[in-house]
C-alpha cells in the first residue's frame, strides 16, 4: 500500500481512535452489581452444587444441594390443567440481592431457562421468563397440562461467576379431574408427529457413576429428510429427571457446531452423561422439526 503522508496520518489517527474506544469499553462496568461472593455457599452446609463441566455433564441434585440463589414461583389466576396463567418467578441471592437482567449471562440464547415438570414426569416444559422491570422478577405464561405439585428448575449463569447455577421451587396445580394415570413409562423408541425417535444407550445396562453414551436418532416415518433445525443453539437438548425429581441433567450434543448439521435423512446426535445413583430416569428430548418444537420422552434405567 502506497499512502501519501496525509493519508498515513489519517490512518494512524483512526487506529489510535479505535484502540481508545476499545480501552474505554473495557473499563465500563459489566452491569452487574453482584460479585462472586454473593454466590458463595458456606462449605459447612455440605452438598453444595458442583459447578458443571460441559465436557462431562452430570446429574445435578438441585433440591438437596444448597443453592446460593433463592427462587419462588407465584401463579396468577387461571393456571389450571389446559388453561394458561401468568407465572412470576423471583430470584434473589440468599443475602437478599435480586437477580436482574444484567446479572445473568445469555447461555443457549437466553438468560433464564426454566425446566418445568409435573410429579409423573409426563408434562415437561422448557420456558424462558422475561424480566418484568421489577428487580429479580421474571414472568412467563404457564399452561400446565396436568394437576399436582409441579417443580420448576431454573438454570442460569450469573455474570459475576460465569458458571452455571440452579435453583428450584414447587407450586401446586389443582387437578380438575383428580385422575392420575401414574408414572410415565416410555421405552427407547417413540413414534410421534410422523417421526420415529430412538435413544441408544451404551454400555447396556447403564451404570451409576460411570459415563453413559446416549445416541439420539430421528427418521421420518414415511422416509425422506427430517426437517431438523437448531433450537437454542443446538440440534437437540436432552434433559434427564429422576423419578423423585431431586434434580436434572441438561445435555447438549457432542456435535456442537451448528454449521455442520447432522445427516438429513437420519440425523444422529451423541450425548455424554454421568448419573450418580441407580434408578429409573426419564429423558426428555427437545428438538425443532420444521419450526415446530417437539418434546419426546425416553425411559433410562441406571443399574448399581
Ligand atoms: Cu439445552
Amino acid at each position: 500500500m502506497n499512502l501519501a503522508p496525509a493519508e498515513r496520518r489519517q490512518f494512524a489517527w483512526i487506529t489510535v481512535g479505535a484502540i481508545a474506544v476499545f480501552a474505554a469499553l473495557r473499563l465500563l462496568p459489566t452491569g452487574t452489581n453482584l460479585s462472586h461472593m454473593d454466590f458463595r455457599v458456606d462449605p459447612r452446609a455440605g452438598n453444595v452444587i458442583e459447578f458443571c463441566d460441559p465436557a462431562n455433564p452430570q446429574f445435578i441434585p438441585v433440591v438437596a444441594a444448597k443453592s446460593p440463589v433463592k427462587m419462588t414461583v407465584a401463579l396468577g389466576q387461571g393456571a389450571a390443567p389446559g388453561a394458561p396463567g401468568v407465572a412470576t418467578v423471583r430470584l434473589a441471592t440468599t443475602n437478599g440481592k435480586p437477580l436482574r437482567v444484567q446479572d445473568l449471562l445469555v447461555t443457549h440464547t437466553e438468560r433464564l431457562h426454566l425446566l418445568i415438570v409435573d410429579p409423573a414426569l409426563r408434562d415437561y416444559q422448557h420456558v424462558h421468563p422475561t424480566p418484568t422491570g421489577e428487580p429479580g422478577e421474571w414472568r412467563f405464561t404457564f399452561t400446565p397440562r396436568r394437576g399436582g405439585t409441579y417443580r420448576f428448575f431454573s438454570d442460569f449463569t450469573p455474570a459475576a461467576t460465569g458458571r452455571g447455577l440452579y435453583a428450584s421451587a414447587d407450586h401446586d396445580i389443582a387437578s380438575r379431574t383428580g385422575t392420575d394415570e401414574g408414572a410415565l413409562a416410555p421405552g427407547l423408541e417413540t413414534v410421534q408427529d410422523g417421526h420415529r425417535f430412538t435413544l441408544g444407550i451404551a454400555p447396556q445396562p447403564a451404570r451409576a457413576g460411570r459415563p453413559i453414551d446416549l445416541q439420539f436418532a430421528i427418521t421420518r416415518s414415511e422416509g425422506g429428510a427430517v426437517p431438523l433445525q437448531p433450537v437454542m443453539d443446538a440440534y437437540a437438548h436432552l434433559v434427564a429427571f429422576d423419578e423423585a425429581r431431586s434434580g436434572f441433567a441438561h445435555l447438549h450434543p457432542v456435535e456442537a457446531d451448528l454449521a455442520k448439521p447432522p445427516a438429513a435423512t437420519n440425523p444422529v446426535l451423541n450425548f455424554k452423561l454421568t448419573i450418580p445413583r441407580p434408578g429409573r430416569y426419564i429423558v426428555w428430548a427437545q428438538v425443532n422439526l420444521g419450526g415446530k418444537e417437539t418434546f419426546v420422552p425416553f425411559g433410562l434405567s441406571v443399574a448399581e
